[in-house]
């Protein structure tokens, strides 16, 4: 026998322990359940299955309307009535009330409840909980805590009914129609006579009664159903979950016609921006988890949740959106001819039968409890769909423009000095960046509103020093309050912590700061009380003084507990108003955060600041005040490459202020991979650099030459670009526009473009990226989707297309990125190097004219507000000039609103244009001037020819006010 000494008995320790912390290969699926595994998801599959396998002619379906039911407010655009549930003994009857609203621009909303949980005719033990199916999701959800806007009073609305449905005729030009069909349960929706969407086409429509307790799981079901875990849960540390109310699980299909492309459900990783067909895996899972060390391909959940689907087909798109806030599941299949089609087969046998008649996809929802609630919304085109869907949950909000410069992030900065150095550092190595952050060491013992006082001594001092050149500073603030000290023992005074399963005292778990409780941010009084913590000095908490240039990160909001099941809050525990976490689990991260941002809002009253905020875990409706994050990311080419379909599809699903770690969090990445993950990120529309703790430095100036001046160049890029970003974000805010748009979005009609990952637009802006994301590239190719002609954005050589096309690109280096303008767009920059973008506020414009292939063609929008307070809502303190090029002249047209005396616009009025390129394939001018006016005023100046493009040099005009260049003839 071997006798280890003291030191290599240490040192085996201290390997099992690098073992245990430094990241394995792969997530720990084991943690996370399977389909199968999750009581109502294996219950809802089983029922559809069943009926599947007995066939349309064989299955009688359980659920129809009760036509005397029927209640109709044509006002409120409102048809109630009632969806009876005939069980096995085919005499008791469970009503289930529901109603269907015609909203605003068309979209269609469907709820129904279950009569005797709005009675309050069921019994549970626990007499603390609200007895009624959680409804309101919507109100986290929609804009306006849930204030839906009906349909306009001027579009009409019709109604008829038949013996076997009612129908529904509205719109403009009563284009659309609704039919909601009595027996099987159906509506059916129509866009110009065609059939567009089915809900509840398959049947699967399921909604799990309240039934008395039985404990041996026995009830008495029918052949279609499953007793699997009706009352308890099997699964590792969920056994403990109390299930008050039994099976309580919804389950519907909607049935997409004539589409098998479909988009959505975030957050999922998959190298595939489309959604695949699920009949040979598991559904998607939207269950909002610290999902850690996830996979490029996989269904697993993530850290947030988008219950939004897209299909898109050449004439149309539709949008579903299923709003619940519970652990769901989503089947996603697509049918041709009736065939359900698996995974292997499907490729080839969509070649050869999506050119026939008969395709669609039917997606089945299944959540753990919660009414159902569903928004169908119909549009000509994707970003149709994308406004519509955004007249629902609301815009995202115009982010302070810093937040659109570079963020410098690790896991940490150790103290004031690493900080301060850092900072220096930058402006040294000539590097432009707006945001340092400093992750959870910061604080004394991870308690959060605290400094580790020996490490930060004068952290006021060290925004203050940030704050001279222009910078800012992220702390980061999580849920979890440790459990021994003024904050928790305010929470558990308050009673504004998420409580026990006994609703009684607060419920205590484990992470990062040991034993911890988590704020309830459903419960207003703990958002009042939140709002406390961030008051500046002059009111009472010095945590971060007065400054202004302070922002927040909210991490961990899942909520992450260590010792939870499947690492999150059992779901037993209970929130504000009796509702049991298992009915908002994936709504606290956005309340969290909404809390977060208010508390910001009301710091920064007196300068009327907009807050940043980056959040882990959201909901549909966190687009309209933060920003996310892909969470944790590795070192790796493909997950730089995953990074694309991931944040594209951010912006598909509305919740576009999106990006990933660059650079990866987990490991370290190779030089290249660094820099090519620079030539990504500048296009994420929030561009962060993070790494984990145990990851080596990779601040840009530490990898040396030449991948320091690649970078650097690269964010100059981004700097440069800003203009056309948050022109960007502006047109997001109006209309929700993706900002790295799908290509698919730019030509609907070409279904080629629809399964193009790997590049994108910058909104209608024209510009169209495809970075390199593959290790040692030395060639690559790009699709351009039309037959306009694309310009190379760096050096004017151009690509005449006769028709969509791909093109190859030989010769890529590491500092190649194909970057395009396409033919027909006009592009704003600012091409002056500054340290921040605070320092660019007053710099003069560049212009960049692309015609288009006839050459006589060009137009561009820019959108110019203070970048900083929220002066563009409460006195139209903005600004859009409109460039148009046509007829051999350049034209600028000016839109405001009543605002000349307001101080950004008034400053537009001294801000130049200092030069303007024009360029054209064949275009020649023949005189060596142009003409300019502005302001009753005219003048010549040169226009100078160079070679492939020309070049006016301070023209002279200012950005404010509309002007004119025409080359003199
Ligand atoms: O469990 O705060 O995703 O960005 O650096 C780790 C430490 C907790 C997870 C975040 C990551 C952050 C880290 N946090």
């Amino acid at each position: 026998m071997r006798i280890y000494s003291l030191n290599q008995f240490l040192s085996i320790g201290l390997l099992l322990v690098l073992f245990l912390v430094i990241p394995t290969e792969s997530v720990k699926s084991y943690l996370f359940k399977k389909c199968d595994e999750s009581s109502f998801c294996h219950r809802n599959r089983f029922f559809a299955n069943s009926i599947k396998s007995l066939g349309d002619s064989n299955y009688k379906p359980i659920y129809k309307i009760d036509p005397d039911s029927f209640d109709i407010d044509i006002i409120r655009s409102s048809f109630k009535g009632d969806i009876i549930k005939t069980l096995n003994d085919g005499q008791t009857e469970v009503v289930l009330p529901f109603e269907v609203n015609i909203l605003k621009d068309n979209n269609i909303r469907l709820r129904i409840d279950e009569l005797n949980r709005i009675n309050g005719k069921i019994q549970v033990d626990n007499n603390r909980l609200t007895k009624r199916r959680f409804n309101e999701a919507y109100k986290y959800a929609f804009k306006d805590n849930g204030n839906v806007e009906l349909l306009d009073k001027d579009v009409e609305l019709k109604f008829e009914k038949f013996d076997d449905r009612l129908e529904l005729t509205y719109g403009k030009n009563l284009e659309n129609c609704l039919k909601i069909f009595y027996y099987p349960f159906k509506l059916v929706t129509y866009l110009d006579d065609k059939e567009v969407a089915v809900i509840n086409d398959r049947n699967f429509l399921n909604v799990e009664h309240w039934r008395q307790r039985q404990e041996n799981d026995t009830l008495n079901l029918s052949p279609e159903e499953t007793d699997f875990n009706l009352f308890h849960d099997s699964f590792k540390d969920s056994k403990n979950d109390k299930l008050p109310f039994g099976p309580e699980s919804i389950g519907l299909d909607v049935s997409l016609l004539q589409i098998d492309t479909v988009f959505g459900l975030a957050e999922h990783s998959s190298m595939n921006l489309q959604l695949k067909d699920t009949s040979e895996t598991d559904p998607y899972r939207l269950f909002n988890v610290d999902i850690f060390e996830y996979e490029t391909e996989s269904q697993f959940p993530m850290y947030g949740s988008i219950p939004f689907i897209m299909g898109v087909r050449e004439d149309y798109s539709v949008g579903v959106f299923w709003v619940n806030g519970a652990d769901t599941w989503v089947d996603v299949n697509k049918i041709y001819d009736g065939d359900d089609v698996n995974e292997q087969r499907q490729q080839q046998q969509q070649q050869v039968l999506s050119s026939k008649k008969e395709k669609k996809t039917s997606t089945h929802w299944m959540s753990e409890n919660g009414i159902i609630d569903l928004v169908i919304m119909v549009g000509k085109t994707p970003s149709e769909v994308n406004s519509k869907y955004g007249l629902v949950t609301g815009f995202t909000k115009l982010p302070a423009l810093f937040s659109l410069g570079y963020h410098q992030c690790r896991w940490n900065y150790n103290d004031e000095e690493d900080v301060l150095n850092v900072h220096q550092n930058f402006d040294i190595y000539n590097i432009s960046y707006d945001t340092i952050w400093l992750d959870v060491e910061y604080t004394d013992s991870k308690r959060y509103f605290t400094w580790k006082d020996q490490l930060f001594s004068d952290p006021i001092g060290m925004v203050n020093t940030l704050d001279e050149t222009g910078r800012n500073l992220v702390v980061i603030i999580d849920p979890h309050i440790k459990a021994d000290y003024f904050l928790s023992e305010e929470i558990e005074k308050r009673g504004i912590g998420i409580a026990n399963s006994d609703n009684e005292k607060c419920y205590h778990g484990h992470c990062w700061p040991g034993e911890s409780v988590w704020i309830d941010t459903f419960n207003p009084k703990a958002r009042e009380y939140w709002i406390t913590l961030f008051k500046n000095s002059t009111t009472g908490n010095n945590f971060i003084g007065s400054a202004s240039n302070i922002h927040i990160w909210n991490d961990m909001s899942e909520p992450s507990i260590f010792n939870g099941p499947e690492t999150s809050a059992p779901k037993d525990l209970v929130h504000y108003g009796g509702w049991e976490h298992r009915s908002i689990h994936n709504i606290y991260g956005l309340t969290f955060h909404e809390a977060t941002y208010e508390a910001l809002q009301l710091r920064f009253a007196n300068e009327n600041k907009r807050p940043f905020i980056l959040t882990r875990s959201f909901y549909s409706g966190s687009q309209r005040t933060v920003a996310m994050w892909t969470g944790d990311n590795r070192s790796k080419w493909e997950f730089l490459k995953l990074s694309i379909p991931m944040n594209l599809n951010q912006g598909i699903v509305n919740f576009p202020f999106s990006g990933s770690d660059v650079g990866g969090f987990f490991g370290n990445p190779s030089k290249d991979l660094l820099t090519r993950w620079y030539q990504t990120g500048i296009f994420y529309p929030f561009f962060r650099a993070h790494a984990h703790i145990d990851s080596r430095r990779r601040e840009p100036w530490l990898i040396g030459e030449p991948y320091t001046s690649i970078i650097r160049d690269l964010i100059d890029l981004r700097y440069k670009l800003l203009p056309v970003l948050y022109t960007a974000f502006y047109e997001n805010s109006i209309n929700g526009l993706p900002i790295m748009k799908p290509v698919f979005y730019e030509h609907p009609e070409n279904p080629e473009t629809y399964s193009i990952d790997d590049e994108f637009f910058l909104s209608d802006s024209g510009l169209l990226a495809k970075p390199i994301v593959e290790e040692n590239c030395v060639q690559t190719d790009i699709y351009f989707p039309d037959d306009e002609i694309y310009y190379n954005f760096f050096d004017y050589s151009d690509h005449i297309q006769d028709g969509p096309k791909r093109y190859t690109i030989d010769k890529v280096s590491l500092e190649t990125l194909p970057l395009f303008i396409k033919g027909g767009n006009i592009l704003t920059t600012k091409e002056r190097h500054r340290r921040s973008t605070r320092l660019m506020k007053y710099d003069p414009y560049t212009l960049t004219v692309a015609l288009d292939k006839e050459n006589n063609f060009a137009k561009g929008k820019l959108y110019i507000d203070d970048g900083e307070t929220f002066n563009h809502e409460s006195s139209n303190d903005y600004l859009i000039a409109q460039f148009e090029y046509s007829n051999n002249q350049l034209k600028s047209s000016i839109f405001t609103k009543d605002n000349s005396n307001q101080p950004l616009v008034q400053s537009l009025n001294t801000i130049k244009i200092e030069k303007i390129k024009i360029i054209g394939s064949k275009l020649k001018y023949k005189s060596k001037k142009a003409k300019v006016s502005q302001d009753g005023k005219e003048w010549e100046v040169d226009l100078i020819d160079n070679s492939d493009h020309y070049v006016v040099r301070n023209p002279g005009v200012v950005v404010g006010k509309q002007w004119i260049i025409t080359p003199v003839v």
